[in-house]
């Protein structure tokens, strides 16, 4: 068998996606996710003008060797552009590898560990009480973990209100350019608001439903620590991503401060990014996902070394990954030993309908489905009818102008 063609589908049904579809000699096909949020456009060129011609000829079910091919092939290793380009290669290959072996991937990987995969959503709101009564209905909607956010008072913007006000839910949509929005950041007036949120979803709410909580990147070490400790009486499932991915050293500030567990992982692009945070137990889940950690065979690889510190998967999921990379995800969740929480942020209908796939929700649960290979595809004709459009995640400042994390 061998790979005869493989393109590069730029869509964007409401945001951009990038699809990687490998066609063979046999006619069985496979889809991959290959976006990066606001850098679609470099790992198209990547995989293009790179991967794309060191594919063809070669065989579709040699999946490792393929990936040690690309991987260790490149000198300039690593990094979310090369690994996304990666991942969307070698997920269509698991995509081609189940279809040929007529089994759903889970099974490739090991069978089903589970029933379904347990998802926790994104509750927001403008207001603490906006906030309580969107967490409120994802509970009563039968989802058994919720993400809570809610704005920062004097902060006119805050990650992860969708909607609540004009300027986020911009940053949410493509723009008419490629220049970001600009959010306006306090770390005092947040520090000073979170707890205040969590006491109040947690009074409304009692001690069952898992809250989480995003943090975006935006602490110090010592602040996170303050903000863990704060958070203690609610029981939290997660603080997640409490200081940047580059600060490791962090979080072993935050450990002997804390007993509020911490996820982080969705920006990290392979094994050597956390590895270190699994082996010192610095975290308890790990939010790599397939499509920005090298696809299916380096996933399973970090996720098989955070089963041996007993760190848990916790995968990104938010709606700028594919509803490719969401049926990957579910296949690998379905699979592991060690799996924790799913992130799961429903997809537009036209979205839906550019990426037919048969997992479904019900009741606070996904559902991977049972059709040889992926179980997701992608309509070309469907796909075509949204061109792609430059569009940028906003970017964030302090309150007198210093450039800060977004
Ligand atoms: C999450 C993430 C997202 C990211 C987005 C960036 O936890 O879902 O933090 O909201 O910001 O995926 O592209
Ligand atoms: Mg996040």
């Amino acid at each position: 068998m061998k790979i005869t063609d493989v393109e590069v589908v730029v869509t964007c049904p409401g945001r951009n996606f990038v699809t990687v579809r490998v066609s063979t000699d046999e006619g069985v096909t496979g889809v991959g996710d290959a976006t990066l949020n606001g850098r679609e456009l470099a790992v198209v060129a990547y995989l293009r003008e790179h991967l794309v011609p060191q594919l063809v000829g070669r065989d579709p079910l040699r999946t490792e060797d393929t990936w040690q091919y690309l991987y260790r092939g490149a000198s300039w290793r690593r990094g979310p552009v090369t690994m996304t380009a990666i991942a969307g290669v070698d997920t269509a290959l698991w995509d081609i590898k189940g279809k040929v072996a007529g089994l759903p991937v889970y099974q490739l990987l090991g069978g089903r560990s589970r029933e379904a995969v347990t998802v926790y959503g994104h509750a927001s709101g403008a207001t603490v009480e906006e906030a309580v009564a969107s967490a409120a209905s994802y509970v009563d909607r039968g989802y058994r973990a919720v993400r809570v956010q809610s704005a920062v008072p004097g902060l006119d913007s805050t990650y992860g209100i969708g909607g609540s006000s004009a300027a986020d839910a911009r940053s949410y949509e493509p723009a008419d350019a490629a220049l970001p929005t600009e959010n306006v950041w306090d770390t005092e007036a947040y520090l000073a608001h979170a707890p205040t949120l969590f006491e109040a979803v947690r009074r409304e709410l009692g001690p069952a439903p898992r809250l989480l909580h995003d943090v975006h990147h935006r602490l110090t070490g010592n602040e996170a620590a303050r903000l863990g400790k704060e958070l203690e009486p609610y029981h939290l499932t997660w603080m997640e991503d409490p200081v940047p991915a580059e600060l490791q050293d962090a979080f072993r500030l935050i450990r002997q401060h804390t007993t509020t567990p911490v996820a982080t992982g969705e920006v990290f692009s392979s094994i050597y990014d956390c590895e270190l945070l699994i082996r010192e137990r610095l975290i308890d889940y790990i939010r790599t996902t397939v499509v920005h950690a090298g696809g299916i065979t380096h996933l399973r690889r970090i996720f098989d070394l955070a089963a041996l510190y007993d760190v848990r998967s916790g995968s990104h999921g938010a709606t700028d990954l594919s509803p490719v990379c969401l049926a990957a995800a579910l296949h690998v969740d379905t699979a592991i030993p060690n799996f924790g929480l799913q992130e799961y942020m429903p997809h537009t209908p036209e979205t839906d309908a550019v990426f037919p796939h048969d997992y479904w929700f019900e009741d606070g649960l996904l559902h991977v489905g049972e059709s040889p290979g992926l179980g997701v595809d992608i309509d070309l004709d469907e796909a075509a009818t949204y061109p792609y459009r430059p569009a940028s995640l906003p970017v964030n400042r302090l309150r007198d102008g210093t450039m800060f994390h977004w």
